[in-house]
């Protein structure tokens, strides 16, 4: 859709999302069209900031003030993707990003950092496109991306298109105060296997995988219905059963995907103990080792003592 009056530079920055219930596997790789669909949470105050210039020769790339070699895998896969939106007028793109979460350490950096480019190609181009169009095209650099473009909670809807026009994601405006998220990072390392090889691996080699995307599909109408009504029990219990179920078909293709560390387990059974003791927490975890605990504020000070060093997100608390 690119018009003529591009700008010098176009900005633009978006959150991290932690899925309530999860993305996992895909019908169509190239345009990164889900199985299933998913429903998030933003973390504000985590996330990217890009500055997106045109460029004359060739694309660069710049990553917490580094420049990545054009040959790594991650500046060649955005070079891909901006290959959608080059013009005679701007043939190359000088692509400057800040992101406050560790790089591809399960905390998608990837959706915080597409989104944050699709708004940046918005502004350069001045296209002015509605909220699902630029979901749309987010999700084309990276699935979870399609939810970042929203505060609070998001809907990615899977579609049933094969030219993906009916997947994107759209908020899902019911904020809820006492909602919080705790962070247990084990390890912010980069992970050994991405997101992308993860689920190709476990939906080519795992029977249990069959079942996975009819669930994902229930849990996340029971976790819609859940904000909406502000059930917290019945959304911890259906998130974090979402995510061992995920993580389960993971486990079970071969060669096995393990993202989690002993430590992870470890905070797992923490967090069991500390609901027999009354405290209502809920963890979900992602392509890798951490814990992103879900509780309510009237919990924050029983769950930040059973984990030291814990960092907590009020997402509706300005
Ligand atoms: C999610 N994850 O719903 C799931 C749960 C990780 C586990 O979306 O290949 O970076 O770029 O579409 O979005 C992470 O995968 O994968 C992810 P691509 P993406 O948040």
């Amino acid at each position: 859709p690119n018009r003529a009056s591009t700008k010098a530079q176009g900005v633009g920055s978006a959150p991290v999302n932690i899925a309530l219930s999860k993305y996992w596997g895909k019908r169509d790789a190239v345009l990164n069209l889900p199985q299933n669909g998913s429903v998030s949470i933003s973390l504000p105050g985590l996330g990217s900031e890009t500055q997106l210039k045109p460029a004359v020769a060739q694309d660069s790339v710049w990553l917490n003030d580094q420049q990545l070699d054009a040959s790594a895998p991650f500046a060649k896969r955005l070079s891909e993707f901006l290959n959608l939106f080059r013009t005679a007028e701007v043939p190359f793109f000088e692509v400057v990003t800040q992101n406050s979460v560790p790089t591809a350490a399960g905390l998608a950096s990837s959706a915080s950092g597409y989104a944050a480019l699709v708004l940046a190609l918005d502004d350069l181009f001045d296209w002015q496109l509605p909220m699902t169009q630029l979901s749309l095209l987010a999700r084309m650099g990276s699935g979870s991306a399609s939810r970042s473009l929203y505060p609070g909670f998001a809907i990615w809807h899977a579609g049933q298109q094969g030219d993906g026009l009916d997947s994107f994601a759209e908020a899902l405006d019911a904020p809820w105060p006492e909602f919080c998220v705790g962070l247990v990072e084990i390890d912010v390392a980069e992970k050994p296997v991405g997101s992308t090889a993860g689920m190709q691996q476990t939906t080519a080699a795992c029977a249990l995988y069959q079942a996975w995307p009819a669930q994902a599909e229930r849990d996340k109408a029971v976790i819609i219905d859940a904000i909406r009504a502000q059930d917290f029990s019945r959304l911890g219990a259906t998130a974090e059963h979402n995510a061992l179920s995920m993580h389960a078909t993971m486990i079970a293709s071969w060669p096995p995907l393990l993202y989690w560390q002993a430590e992870s387990v470890i905070a797992m059974q923490q967090v069991w103990t500390l609901r027999q003791q009354g405290v209502e927490v809920y963890f979900t975890m992602d392509a890798g080792p951490n814990l992103k605990l879900l509780f309510l504020a009237a919990q924050k000070k029983a769950v930040s003592a059973a984990f030291p060093g814990l960092k907590v997100i009020e997402p509706f608390s300005s």
